[in-house]
């Protein structure tokens, strides 16, 4: 499973207080440098960025955090913004010697999607597509199926190649229904068997929402996800059991040749207490 990291949000907060936005306003460069390195030396490919809280000042600090990011780990950076101003500073501060980076995310509503293309074209950039168009996130699966299968048509008729899209189910969280988690089951169940080649990636926190004990529901469902085909997750890599549970789930569905990858990381000792 490809992982990008997600704990460089200033949307995130540790006992109530907004400590990463706090950071980012005081510019505490070894703060960040700290938390892009521990997500990496867990095995996180992508250092997600997002600087979505800070309404003034998104555009510089996404900048600010994208130099700050690539001067602390050698990981290509996943820029988590529906802002354009933002995505074209922290883009062109970005240093492509990282590798390729990835545009978290285009959806298909008509202003997001002409606006967002452009960059996903001109960096040759991977990109996140969020299932969602003008009327908003469709409750029904199949609805929903239907604006990825268009936003697929429509970026690979932009030119970019299956393997470059990662679809984003996205979901409701649990306590908003019963049926919303097998919806988004069934979303990525679809796609990867109507779309050989495509990834599909989920923000799995989200399922999770206002329920008690979130981590357990996060991790249960991303077996789940893993059973139908996900491919890549956008999750706190620090969380050690979640982390045992996706070496142990790509064993067992044969994603892990001879489970040397499973091995490896228990010689490491990463399931040592688990
Ligand atoms: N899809 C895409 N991008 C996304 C999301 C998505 N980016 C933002 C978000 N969703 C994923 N990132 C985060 C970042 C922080 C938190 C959750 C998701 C967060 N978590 C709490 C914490 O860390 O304290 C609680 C998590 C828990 O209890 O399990 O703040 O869906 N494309």
């Amino acid at each position: 499973m490809l992982i990008v990291g997600e704990r460089i949000n200033t949307s995130r907060k540790i006992k109530g207080e907004p400590v990463i936005e706090n950071a980012v306003k005081a510019r505490d460069a070894d703060y960040i440098a700290d938390l892009a390195r521990k997500q990496f030396e867990v095995g996180a490919t992508y250092i997600d960025i997002n600087a979505g809280t800070l309404t003034m000042g998104e555009p510089e600090a996404l900048e600010w955090l994208t130099r700050v990011v690539q001067d602390s780990v050698d990981a290509p950076i996943s820029f988590d913004t529906p802002n354009p101003a933002a995505l074209e500073r922290a883009l062109a501060a970005y240093d492509q010697g990282k590798g390729r980076p990835l545009i978290n995310s285009i959806t298909a509503e008509q202003t997001r999607w002409e606006a967002i293309l452009p960059f996903v074209l001109k960096y040759k950039a991977r990109v996140i597509a969020l299932a969602m168009d003008d009327s908003g996130i469709q409750p029904d699966a199949d609805k929903r199926l239907s604006v990825a299968q268009e936003l697929i048509g429509k970026l690979t008729d932009a030119g970019i190649a299956l393997d470059d899209i990662y679809v984003d189910p996205l979901t409701f969280p649990i306590g908003t229904g019963s049926d919303v988690g097998v919806a988004m089951l069934d979303i990525i169940e679809k796609l990867m068997i109507q779309f050989p080649g495509v990834h599909t990636i989920a923000g799995i926190s989200n399922i999770s929402h206002g329920m008690p004990a979130r981590k357990l529901l996060n991790q249960a469902m991303t077996v789940l996800a893993l059973g139908k085909g996900l491919d890549a997750g956008i999750i706190d890599p620090n969380d050690r059991y979640l982390m045992a549970l996706i070496y142990a789930t790509e064993a067992l569905l044969g994603r892990d040749e001879y489970s040397m990858n499973y091995i490896t990381k228990s010689r490491e000792g990463a399931f040592e207490g688990i």
